[in-house]
């Protein structure tokens, strides 16, 4: 059932605030130390938390220090799902396992959140597993759950509502009422080990709750929330039916952060709908007596890193074995999650119309769409795979010869480094979503090319991207002609114009990467807690005696 392995023996229970976690590392397989989630060894007496019962949770314990953690606060970064890196299995690392890892780099940090399993046996506590420095925290989901919360309101009324798609939600009272249970769950489990100095980071939508659960239980941690997907206007927010329980719980977090000032100034508008809301600095809303400060943070990649692991790739035996199939074809590239937000349609679409238009890149040029399947749950997933195939099938059955076909298409993930390989080799990046929050594709691009001879990224405007890659040619991806235009563009673009254009933004994200998107939110974070004295009342308030 677990998703690691135990090392000689079961987790060791210590009671209801206490759980267990295992160190693993050089020694793994041989003897495994046990120790509390606060650092203490599992035998001794446990530290209760103010949880439901109110009681102070002490900080400071000086045993942390003699296994090797750190007294200082911690960072607590909650998701809906957790990715344990499992022994002997290669990871994918995906934009958010990236994102955790900046943030956890230099800290002593747990990661807590869904285990990606589905277990009706109700447990009182996390199960923890520490490696590289990062403690993972997971719990299971039961069926139901899962398929309230998950599927149900996150996957099916809120991802569509954010994306701007009103008319693919789903909205049950069911799935609403799924959605706050496990949002209770998962304070309940996080209230068990949580200290009074933790600094807790919530990401994405489906944990939007979750800090007005944890102040009902008593904590007054720093605690921020970040959106990973884009905010959506009023009037769209607005379809949610009872968003004041969920959007409206944002304004418990002391920092709710955005992809884009667009998505930002869109929940600002939100938060002045709520009765008794107002403005008390330019990013500072007040709502019965709470402050919450809103921000723009752009994710980012790890650029640096990224750019290296392309020019190695660049040399590896598959990025050989790409070119050769080439043949000597130009390479435009597509990457996405097979998702109805991702424009992959409207991407076929337009090369069909490209090769409609320029018979003279026929046989001249491929575009190589990869599309690995997950969030196969979406309603609409098998209705956009099956339009996606019969569309590429007649593009390719059009235009197709013996020798040459127009679209390739993969459904399977690659590694990191075998992507940015493709990156470097592709001519041309088509990135074209209907709506994305930031789009990593984009950026990761721009890292992997050769900056002495880069490729040209086409990127619409719909993408947070856009708002810093100003040197892609920025298309709208309803208008198949402009976008057909574009492709034509980059194709024929001088190498001139490809460094002009190309340069700027990689010095953007070399600068802005990964790190300084961590760095930046947790300082703003940081910032929101400037003011012990409304602190101090706010404890004697909540603890009379
Ligand atoms: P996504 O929409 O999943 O997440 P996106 O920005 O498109 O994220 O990045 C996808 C990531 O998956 C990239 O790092 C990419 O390299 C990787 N990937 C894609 N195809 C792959 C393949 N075939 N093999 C291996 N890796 C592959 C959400 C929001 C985005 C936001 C991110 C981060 O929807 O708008 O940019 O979070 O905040």
């Amino acid at each position: 059932m677990l998703a690691y392995e135990l090392i000689g023996s079961s987790l060791v229970a210590l009671g209801a605030l206490s759980i267990a976690t295992m160190r693993v590392g050089a020694n793994r397989g041989s003897s495994a130390l046990y120790r509390t989630i606060d650092g203490r060894e599992a035998a001794s007496e446990h530290v209760p938390g103010r949880g439901c019962d109110g009681e102070n949770r002490q900080r400071g314990d000086p045993s942390v220090v003699e296994f090797g953690g750190s007294v200082g606060p911690r960072l607590i970064i909650v998701s809906n799902r957790v990715a344990v890196p499992e022994p002997g299995n290669r990871q994918m690392a995906g934009g958010l396992v990236v994102a955790v890892k900046a943030a956890l780099r230099n800290r002593t940090g747990v990661w807590f959140g869904w285990s990606g399993k589905i277990d009706e046996t109700e447990t009182a506590e996390p199960r923890t597993v520490e490696r590289n420095h990062i403690t993972y925290a997971v719990i299971d989901l039961s069926k139901n759950d899962f398929e309230e919360y998950y599927h149900g309101l996150a996957s099916r009324v809120l991802w569509p509502i954010l994306h701007y798609r009103v008319d693919l939600q789903e909205y049950s009272r069911a799935d609403h009422s799924g959605y706050l249970r496990v949002n209770r769950q998962f304070a309940d489990k996080l209230s068990a080990f949580l200290r009074e100095d933790d600094v807790v980071w919530v990401y994405d939508y489906h944990l939007m709750p979750l800090a007005r659960e944890l102040r009902a239980r008593g904590h007054l941690n720093p605690i921020g929330f970040f959106l990973h997907i884009p905010c959506a206007p009023l009037d769209i927010l607005r379809t949610l039916p009872r968003h004041d329980e969920i959007l409206g719980a944002l304004t418990y977090y002391d920092l709710a952060g955005f992809q884009t000032e667009n998505d930002r100034d869109n929940f600002a508008a939100y938060l002045l709908t709520i009765p008794g809301a107002k403005k008390v600095r330019s990013l500072t809303f007040e709502v019965e007596g709470r402050q919450t400060r809103i921000g723009a943070f752009p994710v980012s990649i790890e650029t640096a890193t990224y750019a290296r692991l392309a020019r190695n790739a660049a040399r590896s035996p598959f990025a050989k074995e790409i070119k050769e199939s080439l043949t000597g074809l130009r390479l435009v590239l597509g990457v996405d999650r097979l998702d109805c937000s991702k424009g992959i349609i409207q991407r076929v679409k337009a090369f069909d119309r490209f090769l409609e238009v320029n018979p003279e890149w026929r046989s001249r040029v491929a575009l190589l769409l990869i599309t690995p399947r997950r969030r196969s749950d979406i309603k609409n997933f098998s209705a956009i795979e099956n339009e996606v195939t019969t569309l590429i099938g007649k593009v390719n059955g059009r235009y197709g010869e013996a020798s040459w076909t127009p679209i390739r298409y993969v459904n399977r993930s690659h590694s990191r480094t075998a992507l940015s390989g493709i990156y470097r080799a592709a001519d041309v990046a088509l990135v074209m979503p209907l709506r994305d929050g930031m789009n990593l594709v984009a950026k990761e691009y721009v890292a992997a090319q050769d900056p002495d001879n880069p490729g040209v990224l086409v990127l619409s405007q719909f993408a947070g991207a856009a708002a810093e890659l100003t040197g892609a040619l920025i298309v709208n991806p309803h208008e198949c002609d402009a976008v057909a235009a574009a492709l034509k563009r980059a194709l024929g673009m001088p190498l001139f114009e490809r460094r002009e254009r190309h340069g700027p933004m990689l010095e953007h994200l070399l600068v802005h990467n990964i790190e300084r998107w961590a760095e930046d939110y947790l300082a703003a974070l940081a910032e929101t807690r400037q003011r012990p004295s409304l602190m101090s009342e706010l404890r004697a308030f909540l603890s009379p005696s």
